[in-house]
């Protein structure tokens, strides 16, 4: 290997090495936001959270498409979700309190939002995504690290797997019929998270009177 081909392995180990910061800092926050809010309410927001680097090959892909050259500075630059976690929730309410607790803390920094739950994509997609930078310091210098946050309840997420897998298998061109059925389930999806949302807060409001009327 060159001095110079051996330079770039070394910086993008390095970069790597920031962004898997990046997701160790933010799952720790998670996970002190679940165990506070199960210490609070009797209950935890979070169903699980699952993280990862993106692949090299899906960077450079992503560059491609986005007509840029493949350097490690334009991977930086243009490629939003590196570093990408997802976290899974039983309610869509609960969506909303994460980000905000998230979003409330000082050293993160939101540099967008885009909420698929009130405005779908046209697939039928909904979920909650986030692109927000921590600072990660290292032994000289903080750097500030892009790590993309997708949030969506267990529903969404059995429904985007379930519409990536089809997209994938069918290299993008799903038959129109399949697309019609995946926004049929995505309606669904909908109806079953109102419902599950609703039933929880009858549950909570009758555990409620029942303490109340016990300290009574
Ligand atoms: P992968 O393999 O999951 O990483 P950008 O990321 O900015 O280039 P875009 O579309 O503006 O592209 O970003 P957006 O809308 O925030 O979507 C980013 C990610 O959301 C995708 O990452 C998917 O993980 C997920 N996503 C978005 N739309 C859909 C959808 O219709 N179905 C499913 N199943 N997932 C979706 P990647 O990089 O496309 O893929």
């Amino acid at each position: 290997m060159s001095n110079e081909a051996y330079d770039q392995v070394d910086n993008w180990n390095e970069v790597l090495l920031v962004y898997r910061s990046a997701l160790k800092e933010i799952n720790t926050k998670l996970e002190i936001l679940n165990d506070e809010f199960q210490h609070v309410h009797r209950y935890n927001p979070i169903e699980h959270i699952k993280s990862r680097i993106k692949t090299s090959e899906s960077i450079v892909k992503k560059l491609k498409k986005k007509g840029y050259e493949s350097t490690i500075e334009n991977m930086i630059k243009y490629v939003d979700d590196i570093a990408g976690i997802r976290i899974i929730c039983s309610f869509e309410s609960d969506i909303y309190q994460i980000a905000e607790m998230l979003a409330n803390q000082n050293d993160i920094k939101i540099l967008e939002v885009k909420d698929y739950i009130k405005k779908p994509k046209e697939s039928g997609y909904k979920s909650f995504h986030m692109l927000v930078t921590v600072p990660i310091f290292l032994s000289n210098k903080s750097v500030e690290t892009k790590v993309e946050v997708q949030i969506r309840t267990v529903a969404m997420d059995f429904w985007a797997s379930l519409e990536h897998k089809i997209h994938y298998k069918f290299e993008g061109n799903v038959p129109e019929s399949i697309q019609e059925e995946l926004v049929d389930c995505a309606m669904m999806v909908s109806a079953l998270d109102i419902k599950m949302m609703s039933l929880n807060e009858q549950v909570q409001k009758l555990a409620k009177d029942d303490e109340e009327s016990e300290t009574a």
